[in-house]
């Protein structure tokens, strides 16, 4: 999972953990670390994952593409950027987005770029009260890209993702949190805690049918209202025949706690 450690990943009850993990560089991407963070991501496809937890290394969770890599002096002509997209970015929000298990993200620092972005494609995002989101892109010529444009708009609306993404202005974890772009800012010496606490939750809980949770409510904005009843029904026909959902009203009639095992 790449031999470089720019990418920690380990499994440990059930929870892979992945850490972007090049802190002097604030966790921007290389190519070494693009295809690492692809591979952890499609470590998370195994059955032996419930649940993600993916956070950063040091003072950042991610400063997005590594421009150090994008020396316009050193080179001789233009790069392909839409290459490394193809290649690295959009796989991985592609997997992040589809995988059957919820993704945890503990932004620990400023998020910019790619690095905001990626965040933001996650299920569940706590940010530390001194992290900062930055869609930086305009501030270099570039658009907002691994799916920033279109988890902007659906989380925000037009008027604040335009506001954002064309004026590249910081906004900080409490006012992400106010205005619906992620789900908690927290106290940053209580970030880990409390994220490694959700997880854990969530990866002990009834896994299949939190998958089924992720993908009817990804699906909900592009559907009918009628066709959305039609795809609840249909999932719901399936989480009754899972072993979790007999052990989850066996153990609400016994008046204990469930034993999940996500089958
Ligand atoms: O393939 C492609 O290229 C297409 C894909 C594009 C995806 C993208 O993500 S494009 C956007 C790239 N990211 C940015 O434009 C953000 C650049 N960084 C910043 O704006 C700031 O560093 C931050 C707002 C993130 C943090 O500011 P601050 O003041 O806390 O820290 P700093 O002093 O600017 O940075 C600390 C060090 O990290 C510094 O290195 P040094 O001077 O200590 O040796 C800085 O150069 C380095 N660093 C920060 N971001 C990057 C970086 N080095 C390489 N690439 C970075 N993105």
């Amino acid at each position: 999972m790449g031999s470089d450690q720019s990418i920690l990943a380990e499994v440990k009850d059930s929870v892979l953990t992945i850490t972007l993990n090049r802190p002097d560089k604030l966790n921007s991407f290389n190519a070494e670390m693009s295809e690492a963070f692809l591979n952890a991501v499609i470590r998370a496809e195994k059955a032996d994952v419930r649940s993600v937890l993916l956070t950063g290394s040091g003072r950042a969770f991610c400063a997005g593409q590594d421009l150090g890599d994008r020396d316009p002096r050193k080179m001789t002509a233009p790069p392909d950027l839409g290459h490394t997209i193809e290649t690295y970015y959009n796989p991985v929000l592609r997997r992040m987005r589809s995988l059957e298990k919820p993704i945890v993200c503990a932004v620990n620092g400023v998020a910019a770029g790619a690095g905001a972005n990626i965040a933001l494609i996650c299920d569940i995002v706590l940010a530390a009260k001194s992290a900062k989101f930055i869609q930086a892109f305009s501030k270099i010529g570039l658009v907002p890209d691994s799916g920033g444009t279109w988890s902007l708009t659906r989380l925000i609306g037009e008027a604040r993702a335009k506001g954002l993404a064309l004026t590249a202005e910081p906004i900080d974890a409490e006012t992400a949190a106010s205005w619906g772009l992620i789900w908690r800012a927290v106290d940053d010496d209580a970030l880990i805690d409390e994220a490694t606490a959700l997880v854990g939750k969530l990866a002990a809980g009834p896994t299949l049918g939190l998958g089924m949770i992720k993908q009817a409510i990804q699906t909900a904005s592009d559907q009918s209202l009628d066709e959305q009843l039609d795809l609840e029904r249909d999932l719901q026909r399936t989480a009754g025949k899972t072993a979790d959902y007999a052990e989850g009203v066996t153990a609400f009639l016994e008046k204990r706690a469930p034993e999940f095992k996500g089958k």
